[in-house]
């Protein structure tokens, strides 16, 4: 067992996109090498929002095609789907009754949803205490996550220290591992919101999965400030196409201004999507060669691994909340 617990994962809820690639996957290797870590596929979050049951099977199994794709290795971490472990559910549960509505109703991704006229469900609204329980059954230490997630990990933290405080310890207190460049991608087509997996306008996201021709055809169309050379508002959507070319090419955003002051936007467009060709190039190229019943092998082993962590973490709980147990 290595020291330091980490859990992160990712909804199955459409296609991934470079933002899911920069601000989440990304980290995950990083953190593998010296981590007990568990990469998750988190299904019952997928249906917080309507989803189309084969749509779901196919992008569950994509999914985790992409983790290992992108080099998340199953002999170091354990990569499971999260509605196989029941004790993410049960927990989630328990979470709900120690969390007022208040803290729930703040939580900027609901308040979005609202707004958007999506259908609000109760689901949604109890989203961030099912991840709360997501994290927490692993007694969790950090969790690489982008910037959008800040919120729910910190309802985690304060659920976590109030139940420790009111029934004894058992939960680790999670502390969020951000991105510097990657952490916050937004749409290149609406630069306003952040690219999602749900923008309704596909010229926006650039997918993980994406041919390089709809990669260059989406860059040339990306917004940019007026002016035709490299002289950008702060302020405005460039910074955006910066920290994707930064995260794709493993640079500093200061170093990408210093490569393209005083050139068009035109060739840096052409650079940046040669550059985040490349960079999902590796990663395509293992994907393509992925056998699915390998990978429903490797989900299976998962199965069996979670619950051996997530179980004792849910018996202390029921334990220490005074369940009765035969
Ligand atoms: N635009 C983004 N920039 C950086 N990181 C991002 N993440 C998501 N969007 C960006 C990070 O990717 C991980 C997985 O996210 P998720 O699928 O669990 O949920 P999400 O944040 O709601 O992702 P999407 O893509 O916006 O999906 P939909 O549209 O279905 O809600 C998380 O670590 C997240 O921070």
């Amino acid at each position: 067992m290595k020291s330091q617990v980490l859990f992160s994962g990712i909804k199955p809820s459409g296609s991934l996109h470079i933002g899911n690639y920069l601000g989440a996957i990304k980290q995950f290797l990083k953190f593998q090498e010296n981590h007990d870590a568990f990469f998750c596929i988190v299904d019952l979050h997928a249906i917080t929002v309507p989803q189309e049951p084969e749509d779901l099977r196919k992008k569950t199994l994509e999914v985790a095609k992409i983790y290992l794709a992108a080099g998340l290795d199953p002999q170091k971490s354990t990569i499971f789907i999260q509605s196989h472990v029941p004790a993410h559910a049960e927990l989630g549960w328990i979470l709900n009754t120690l969390t007022p509505m208040g803290e729930l109703q703040r939580m900027t991704q609901y308040k979005d949803a609202v707004a958007k006229a999506k259908p609000a469900l109760a689901g949604l609204f109890n989203y961030p205490t099912l991840m709360a329980a997501d994290i927490l059954l692993y007694r969790t230490n950090k969790v690489p996550v982008g910037n959008d997630q800040l919120q729910h990990i910190e309802l985690a933290r304060s659920i976590a220290e109030r139940f420790n405080n009111k029934y004894g310890e058992v939960f680790v207190i999670p502390e969020p591992i951000l991105q510097k460049e990657g952490s916050r991608i937004m749409s290149i087509a609406h630069p306003d919101q952040k690219m999602s997996k749900s923008e309704d306008d596909p010229r926006g996201t650039i997918g993980i999965l994406d041919s390089p021709a709809e990669i260059r055809e989406k860059i040339k169309s990306a917004v940019t400030d007026s002016a035709k050379n490299f002289d950008f508002d702060p302020k405005g959507p460039v910074p955006n196409l910066i920290n994707i070319y930064a995260g794709a090419a493993d640079i500093a955003a200061s170093e990408v201004e210093i490569q393209f002051k005083g050139k068009t936007y035109a060739e840096f467009k052409d650079s940046l999507a040669e550059v985040t060709i490349k960079a999902l190039e590796p990663l395509q190229d293992r994907y393509r060669k992925l056998d699915d019943r390998d990978v429903l092998k490797i989900l299976h082993n998962g199965k069996e691994q979670a619950p051996l962590v997530a179980n004792k973490t849910l018996a202390e709980v029921k334990e220490k909340m005074g369940f009765l147990t035969p």
